[in-house]
C-alpha cells in the first residue's frame, strides 16, 4: 500500500487534515506499544538470566572457589538486573496512568 493510500483514511481519495490527524494518532499508539513490548521483553530478559545464573552458579558445574571469585561481579550483576526489572514497573505504572489521563482529557 502506498503512504499517500495509506494516509487516506476514509478512502476518498483525498488527504485532509483529519486523515493526517487519525493516522498521527495510529502511528503514535503503534509506537508505543512497540516500545512498551521491547521494554517487557528487557524485564524478562533480566529477570529470566538472573534465575538462571542463579541454578548455574548453584550447580556442580561451578566450583566454589569460582563462585568466590566472581561474587563482586555477580552482587553487581543482580543489582543491576534487578534495577532493569524495577525500573520497568515504575515506567509501567507511569505509562498507564499517562494514557489514563489522556483518555480522561478527551471526554
Ligand atoms: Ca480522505
Amino acid at each position: 500500500m502506498a503512504v499517500n493510500e495509506e494516509f487516506d483514511t476514509d478512502k476518498d481519495g483525498i488527504i485532509e487534515k483529519e486523515d493526517i490527524d487519525i493516522m498521527k494518532e495510529v502511528k503514535q499508539e503503534q509506537r508505543t506499544d512497540r516500545k512498551m513490548r521491547n521494554q517487557r521483553r528487557m524485564a524478562w530478559a533480566a529477570m529470566a538470566t538472573m534465575i538462571i545464573f542463579t541454578a548455574i552458579i548453584l550447580s556442580p558445574l561451578v566450583t566454589d572457589t569460582r563462585v568466590e571469585v566472581l561474587s563482586a561481579l555477580l552482587s553487581t550483576f543482580y543489582v543491576a538486573q534487578a534495577g532493569v526489572v524495577g525500573a520497568y514497573m515504575g515506567f509501567s505504572v507511569m505509562q498507564d496512568r499517562n494514557r489514563n489521563e489522556d483518555k480522561e482529557d478527551n471526554y
